[in-house]
Order: C-alpha cells, then sequence, then structure tokens
C-alpha cells in the first residue's frame, strides 16, 4: 500500500482520521489523477488538484507529483492551465459543461489547445506552483531521481506569464477573472453586481447535471447558470483569446508547439474592443491574486533549487503585493475586495476570497492586523460564532449558510487562512482553527462544504480537497 501509516505517531482517533481521509484520495484516484468527487464532478479540476497534491505528498509523494504532470500535460501552448481536463471514459452527460460544449480541440485551437485531451477553455486559481514546492519538500530525493521540478518549472512558468501578460485587463498590474467560475467560488455574492450586464442563455439551451446529485437548492440558480452558460460560450466563440493576443506574438512566449495560430481568429479577436475574454466581465479577485503572489514566491523556490535565481521572482511577488494592495484593500471594510473592472469599482460585497490575501508573508503588518480583526469580528465570527469561517459576509443581506459559496465554510479557504493567521505570528488562532477543521473533516465525512455555524454536511461527502487539506494539517 502506499500509505505511510505509523500507528506511534498519533492518537487513536486521529491516525484513523488520516486513514479515513488518505482511503477518500485512494477511492477518488483515476490511475493518473484524483477527481474532486466520484458523483458530482468525475473529471480532474486545476485547482482541486493543486490542493489534493498538497495533501497527496503525505501519503504517496509519487502520486502527488503525478496528479501535477497530469494537469500540467493538458495545458494550452499560449500556457493556459485549463480548468476541467476531461476524462474521456466518463459518459458525456455525467457533468455540464462538457467536452461538446467547450470544443477546446477545435474552438481552441488559435490559443494552442492540447489535439489529444478535451479541455474547458477558462482556467482557475494559480495554486500549482506552491502546491508542487509543497511537493517536492515531501520528498526531495524522489523529486529530483524523478527530475520532477526540472519538468514542471518552464510549464509553471509559462502559466503564470500567461496570467501576467494576457489577463491584466484592468491595466494595473493584476490578474482579471472572466468568468465566475475562474475564481472557483462560483456563485459568490461578490459576482452579482459584474453578473447582472451579462444576459443570460436561455434555460432550455442547455442541460444541468449538477441537479441530480446532492441538495438542488443549495446549488446556483438557473438564472446563474444561464448567465455562465452565455460567458463561457462567448469566449469560446472569440476563440478563447485574449487581450494583445494579435499584437504581442504569442507563440514566442507559449509553452511546447502544440500551437497552431489561425489568422482569420487573430485578425477576429483584434478587431473589436476589449476583445476576447472579458468583455463583459472581468474582475480583479483578492484570492485569485494572492494565491499568484504566493506562487510566484513558490516558482523563485523551484528556481533556486534548480541553481538558477529566484531574486527577480521574489521582486515581482512583492511589486504584486503592493498592486493588490493599491487597487483591492479597503480601509473602511478592514479587508481586500473585489475590483469589477468593467464597472470600474470595487464590488461592496465582503466574501472570504478578501481575507485570502493574509497568506502573503509581504504583506504590511497594519493591514494584516486588519484582516485578522475582520476575520474575527461580526462578519466572519472566527473563534466567535461560527466554527469555520464562512465563504461570506454573515451580516450580508445575501447570506444563506447552505447556498454553496453564499455562505457556507469551504475547508480550501479555511486552510488558507490557517496558513495566513501563521504566517501572521498568530498561532493561537492558528491551532483553534486547524482544531476546528480537523473535527468538522472527521463529522462531516469529508464534505464538500458545511454550514459555518453548526459544521453540518452539505454538498457532496468524500470531497478530494477535504480529505488532502486534512492530511496536510495533520502533519
Ligand atoms: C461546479 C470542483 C469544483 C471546484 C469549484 C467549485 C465547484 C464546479 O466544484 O465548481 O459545477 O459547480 O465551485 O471551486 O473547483 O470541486
Amino acid at each position: 500500500s502506499s500509505v505511510a501509516y505509523d500507528p506511534a505517531a498519533a492518537p487513536p482517533a486521529l491516525s484513523s482520521l488520516r486513514l479515513r481521509a488518505a482511503r477518500v484520495l485512494e477511492d477518488n484516484w483515476t490511475g493518473t489523477s484524483t477527481v474532486p468527487s466520484r458523483g458530482l464532478y468525475p473529471h480532474q479540476w486545476s485547482w482541486d488538484s493543486a490542493f489534493i497534491a498538497i495533501g497527496l505528498r503525505h501519503v504517496s509523494p509519487l502520486r502527488a507529483q503525478t496528479e501535477l504532470e497530469t494537469l500540467l500535460g493538458a495545458q494550452w501552448s499560449d500556457g493556459r492551465i485549463p480548468h476541467i481536463v476531461f476524462n474521456p471514459s466518463v459518459p458525456l452527460d455525467a457533468y455540464f459543461p462538457s467536452p461538446d460544449f467547450w470544443r477546446s480541440s477545435t474552438a481552441g485551437r488559435a490559443a494552442g489547445a492540447p489535439r489529444t485531451v478535451q479541455t474547458s477553455g477558462i482556467v482557475q486559481p494559480p495554486v500549482h506552483a506552491l502546491a508542487a514546492w509543497l511537493v517536492h519538500e515531501a520528498d526531495p530525493g524522489l523529486s529530483r531521481a524523478r527530475g520532477f521540478l526540472a519538468r514542471v518549472h518552464p510549464r509553471l512558468a509559462a502559466w503564470h506569464r500567461y496570467l501576467l501578460h494576457r489577463r491584466d485587463l484592468g491595466g494595473g498590474g493584476l490578474v482579471s477573472v472572466v468568468h465566475p467560475w475562474e475564481q472557483g467560488m462560483d456563485n459568490s455574492p461578490c459576482w452579482d453586481r459584474p453578473l447582472s450586464r451579462v444576459a443570460p442563455a436561455p434555460a432550455r439551451s442547455f442541460r444541468r447535471a449538477d441537479l441530480d446529485h446532492g441538495a438542488p437548492e443549495d446549488r446556483p440558480t438557473d438564472l446563474d447558470y444561464g448567465r455562465y452558460v452565455r460567458l463561457a460560450a462567448d469566449y469560446r466563440d472569440r476563440g478563447y483569446l485574449d487581450q494583445g493576443y494579435a499584437d504581442r506574438g504569442y507563440g514566442e512566449q507559449g509553452y511546447g508547439d502544440r500551437g497552431c495560430a489561425d489568422r482569420s481568429y487573430r485578425d477576429a479577436a483584434a478587431g473589436g474592443e476589449p476583445g476576447g475574454g472579458g468583455r463583459d466581465f472581468a474582475v480583479e479577485d483578492p484570492a485569485f491574486n494572492a494565491l499568484l503572489i504566493a506562487s510566484e514566491h513558490a516558482l523563485a523556490r523551484i528556481a533556486q533549487e534548480l541553481g538558477a535565481a529566484g531574486s527577480a521572482r521574489h521582486a515581482r511577488a512583492r511589486r504584486l503585493t503592493a498592486a493588490l494592495v493599491e487597487r483591492l484593500w479597503d480601509p473602511a471594510a478592514g479587508m481586500f475586495l473585489c475590483r469589477d473592472v468593467r464597472g470600474g469599482e470595487l464590488v461592496p460585497e465582503r466574501g472570504v476570497s478578501g481575507l485570502v490575501p493574509l497568506l502573503l508573508p509581504g504583506l504590511p503588518g497594519d493591514i494584516a492586523a486588519a484582516v485578522v480583526r475582520t476575520a474575527c469580528g461580526p462578519h466572519f465570527g472566527l473563534g466567535g460564532v461560527t466554527r469555520l469561517v464562512p465563504s461570506y459576509d454573515l451580516l450580508g443581506e445575501a447570506f444563506d449558510p447552505h447556498r454553496y459559496w453564499r455562505g457556507p465554510a469551504w475547508f480550501n479557504t479555511n486552510w488558507l487562512l490557517e496558513r495566513g493567521l501563521r504566517q501572521h505570528g498568530e498561532h493561537g488562532r492558528a491551532a483553534a482553527l486547524r482544531k476546528a477543521a480537523l473535527r468538522i473533516a472527521d463529522t462531516s465525512d469529508f464534505a464538500e462544504y458545511v454550514d459555518p455555524y453548526t459544521g453540518e454536511a452539505c454538498g457532496a461527502t468524500g470531497f478530494g480537497w477535504t480529505a488532502a487539506l486534512t492530511l496536510d494539517l495533520l502533519n
């Protein structure tokens, strides 16, 4: 078995939690990657895989490396890492949107989608370089023997280059997402205002598969789905091309040689203003950008391990941290907010995404202290009325303790906050959050998300990143 289990290492309750978490990852393993959930999400998801690798490294560093290598194997030649890599043996109707919606290998040709694997055309938060570094650290001997970092480094560098060069839609140095699915917190109230400009696709033009699993009343509404479908279809119909595609010559910067630049697509994309993705929806999100910055620091360490200099990347991470504060910090709210690039203003909604920059080592001390105060105050209740930090403002009008990203607590964001608290010397609060997360992972059977007040399980159980991050917190 690949489970490294030492019964002397942990008290009985924790060691059985560890075994059960490892078992979830075993059950969700397909042979080359791990599904988030057998029923609901039967393919490979990008940021799920990064979090899963972070936990998997404690039971099998080899599988953790393979998880990331499989994902990176589906990278587009423009550098983007797609948010879903489809498993060809899963029936088309098991998940919507399916490969026949995204049509990556045809519609994504000009942007360099791979020919042999089907993927989506949007992205998810860049947790990957951070994950790669943590996976390496778990077993440097194996990592060096397999040339793991040497192989993933150019792909991770191309990924960051894509985000920084193609996705700075606001012009202030930060990355924009062009779809709520890209940020990963699909129906957060932070998207309500920017999404309201998007004309929904008619409900009869698509069939949701998510409603067949779990509790439909917790899932995003049909109206939200219509808007998600419209945004994704428009991006697809523009060849998944981003701004600046035509004038900067993608091929030279992209990774690998799978790209096939198609002149007619280029010209079409260059025509409109603003062209490509983000025409109707472009948002600078604090968590997405903070994860990019954390991954820039990790990429600097990876470069150093490979014998190159890391100082330029560390410096870039510091500049990005300054841009994050400059563009998204709201002193009155005591937290970071999303910037609606098309509307040109900060979105007045408190999502947990605005606490995630606590992760960053370079955050000014007064800002880190204010974020901790906000997390512990009435809007998020950490150490007070909630057991885990909710995905959205307890006092917000849209708050609902069971509806997906509009209130429930998620384990990945709580794991990020636990790290952030430790990063800024809040060891007592971090230990309490860790304990609560472990207990609730245990009692909820590794739920996808939970009621932040009671810890009651919601969504799928046996959820990949919940099990993985449990393993990481146990170590
Ligand atoms: C969906 C897989 C994904 C996560 C997202 C989460 C959800 C897909 O599941 O999106 O159909 O709702 O919002 O963050 O990566 O776990």
